[in-house]
């Protein structure tokens, strides 16, 4: 996957400023501002607070499960917090685990916006804070110890070059957006709109927020169909939307994959199906299982080991010509 300069610039300067700290702080044993102990080598006797986002998609339910299996195989213990899609109760929940006095936090972020506070409270408490899937926006990056997710742009930008081969260029498109706020929300739009910028012809006749559900997905283009019967794409920021507008587009009388093309994000075993049986047209897979990087840095930030600040996990485009021979293959 070709990675936008940026990142691998900043990654690679914030790795090497990290790594330059670890040497500067290399006379002092890790210990002092990060409490390693051997007998946690390896994971093993940990103990980690997960502030999970919700259960709002297939995809957070896969990403529960790797964490949770991962954690069971480390021999860590896992104590896991279910946010219902609440920054509040993310917020009240890592103030949870940092009265706890737990090792480590792993948080899904809800949304990017918000999070100082309660980061600087835990770097005070020295507990280091592992991101996964979604990123936040800070001004003290060493609010967190690293982020592990996959480029949002990128698969945005991958929806759209796909859809612009599809269309020949020309397309009348009702794009259903993640979460409000949300890390994937804001970059799979801006992905997208660059995807398709270079292409007059395609354009966004409505655009709203279907929150990364089944059911929101649904009653979203349900709405939009009825003041946009000219609609010739959906582009669904994940494929719980995406199922749940096919499902609004059967009820129209529409037949989705054929009259009204649906490409959406995440690569679940729901959207290969729905390729299969030739009402999704295509999904940019962003792998949930994200349990042994996540561990791996926590272990690594408990060792006070440098690491990179972002890992980009790789994503690549599916469409209905190999959906069939992928569909067995599929983990998540
Ligand atoms: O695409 C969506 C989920 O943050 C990458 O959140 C994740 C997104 C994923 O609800 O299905």
């Amino acid at each position: 996957m070709k990675l936008p300069l940026p990142i691998s610039v900043r990654t690679f300067c914030l790795g090497t400023t990290l790594a330059l700290a670890a040497i500067l702080a290399g006379c002092k044993p890790p210990s002092a501002d990060t409490p390693a102990s051997a007998d946690k080598a390896g994971g093993k006797g940990l103990t980690v607070g997960f502030a999970q986002v919700g259960a709002e998609s297939s995809w957070r339910t896969a990403e529960t499960k790797s964490i949770q299996d991962e954690a069971e195989k480390r021999g860590v213990t896992l104590k896991f917090s279910d946010a219902q899609g609440k920054q509040e109760n993310q917020i009240k929940a890592v103030r949870g685990f940092i009265a706890q006095g737990v090792d480590a936090i792993i948080l899904a972020p809800v949304v990017e916006t918000g999070w100082e506070p309660v980061l600087r409270e835990a770097k005070q408490a020295k507990i280091p804070v592992v991101l996964v899937d979604r990123g936040v926006k800070v001004e003290d990056e060493s609010l967190f110890a690293t982020l592990i997710a996959s480029d949002f742009v990128a698969e945005g930008r991958m929806a759209a070059e796909w859809l612009v081969k599809k269309t020949g260029g020309k397309a009348q498109i009702i794009e259903l957006q993640g979460t409000p706020g949300a890390a994937p929300a804001i970059d799979r739009k801006r992905g997208f709109e660059e995807g398709i910028k270079a292409s007059p012809e395609m354009k966004i006749i409505a655009s709203q927020s279907g929150d990364f559900t089944r059911t929101g997905g649904k009653q979203v283009t349900e709405a939009l169909l009825k003041v946009h019967a000219g609609v010739t794409v959906v582009y669904a920021h994940n494929d719980d939307m995406a199922i749940g507008a096919i499902q609004a587009l059967e009820e129209a009388g529409k037949k989705p994959g054929t009259d009204v093309i649906v490409v959406s994000i995440d690569g679940v075993k729901g959207a290969f199906e729905a390729m299969v049986a030739g009402k999704l047209n295509c999904t940019v897979e962003c792998s949930p299982l994200l349990g042994a990087l996540a561990f791996d840095a926590v272990e690594k930030a408990k060792a006070g080991t440098a690491m990179e600040k972002k890992t980009v996990v790789p994503d690549r485009v599916f469409d209905q010509s190999t959906a069939a021979q992928e569909l067995p293959n599929r983990k998540y």
